[in-house]
């Protein structure tokens, strides 16, 4: 069997200059960043609490340990491209502009939520967002046909890109999506969140080669990178590189995210594959804190204001959950509405 995967440390990551960076973007938008990693930890834990009050009901995986990425996407990008993911998926739909309260309403079944309380957990969707998927792999051709609407409709100014886990990886679909995208020169950005577990199979178990991108990608004649996922600077550089590259070319690229979840694979997970030390020191990476660190480092924001801003985001997550909690459930007249199937 193949060796242990490396740490996130050991990996060669795409080049990126911090202090350029933090120029470049300037104090607003990476304290606009910051807030909304905050935005998205402060959401999942007060969803998490009202889950094991018994409020929630269902699946419900947090993206906690995650955050960098898909908010380091959204500054690189910007929300005008179509997104898929899976069932991971409250983070995006943060950040594509879905309300907490919508969102929150919808973990706890209500008709104001954002599938009208049917979609729970793994199904939140924006008008950009094509829905998590409960499916492992199923978003991939999704986004694919994505890429391939873009394409036929000639629009060179938007890309498709899909965020799978390293599970995902193993999955037909994968194959298949990545094939026909590099055949038909479809834009699309393929996004491995290598968090290292597929539930409770450690990655260098499931899979093949050590990298997932720069290993697999040439055999499908595409690019492959390796980017940071604990540093927002090292993802932000990264996505920008990529998002125009993918925008000049139409050529699919695929990319490798090594990350941590901080939590079990989903709420009721007791995680006894991993030990608590193991945990422990993974969440030393946390990439919120390493965000706050360089803030203040750069003297943009201090330590003090970094608890307000926490502060107002515990208390807009605590906010949604008195709507959730106040918001009517679904007339069980309604039940037959939006089912598509013959
Ligand atoms: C086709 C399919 N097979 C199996 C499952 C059960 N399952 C749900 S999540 C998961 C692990 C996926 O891990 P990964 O792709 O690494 O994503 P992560 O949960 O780490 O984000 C499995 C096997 C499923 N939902 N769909």
């Amino acid at each position: 069997m193949k060796k242990a995967m490396p740490k996130e440390e050991q990996r060669v990551f795409f080049p990126s200059d911090r202090a350029k960076m933090i120029k470049a973007l300037g104090k607003e938008a990476l304290i606009e960043n910051l807030r909304r990693m905050l935005m998205i930890r402060n959401f999942e834990i007060r969803a998490e609490s009202a889950y094991q009050q018994g409020k929630v009901g269902g699946f419900f995986h947090a993206y906690i340990g995650q955050e960098a990425i898909q908010t380091a996407v959204l500054q690189a990008i910007g929300p005008n491209n179509w997104f898929a993911t899976s069932y991971r998926c409250h983070a995006l739909a943060l950040l594509l502009g879905a309300t907490q309260d919508e969102l929150m309403a919808e973990l706890y079944g209500r008709s104001t939520g954002n599938a009208k309380g049917r979609g729970g957990s793994m199904h939140f969707y924006t008008d950009r967002l094509l829905g998590g998927s409960g499916i492992v792999g199923g978003q991939i051709p999704i986004a694919t046909g994505a890429g391939f609407t873009l394409k036929y409709q000639n629009n060179k100014d938007e890309v498709a890109i899909c965020f799978l886990g390293d599970g995902a990886v193993a999955q037909g679909a994968f194959h298949e999506s990545l094939n026909l995208a590099a055949l038909w020169d479809l834009p699309c950005i393929y996004v491995i969140e290598n968090n290292l577990w597929g539930m409770g199979t450690g990655v260098e178990r499931a899979i093949s080669v050590d990298r997932l991108a720069e290993d697999k990608a040439p055999g499908y004649g595409m690019k492959g990178y390796t980017f940071n996922g604990m540093d927002f600077f090292n993802c932000y550089a990264g996505f920008a590189h990529v998002f125009k590259e993918v925008k000049e070319t139409s050529r699919p690229v695929l990319i490798e995210v090594v990350t941590e979840r901080f939590r079990g694979h989903s709420i009721s997970d007791p995680g006894l594959y991993r030990s608590k030390d193991t945990l422990k020191e993974c969440m030393q990476r946390d990439p919120i804190l390493i965000l706050e660190q360089a803030l203040i480092e750069a003297k943009m924001i201090d330590s003090e204001q970094v608890k307000q801003l926490d502060k107002i985001e515990k208390d807009r997550a605590v906010a949604a959950m008195k709507y959730a909690e106040e918001s009517p459930w679904p007339n069980p007249v309604t039940l037959e509405e939006d089912v598509y199937a013959p």
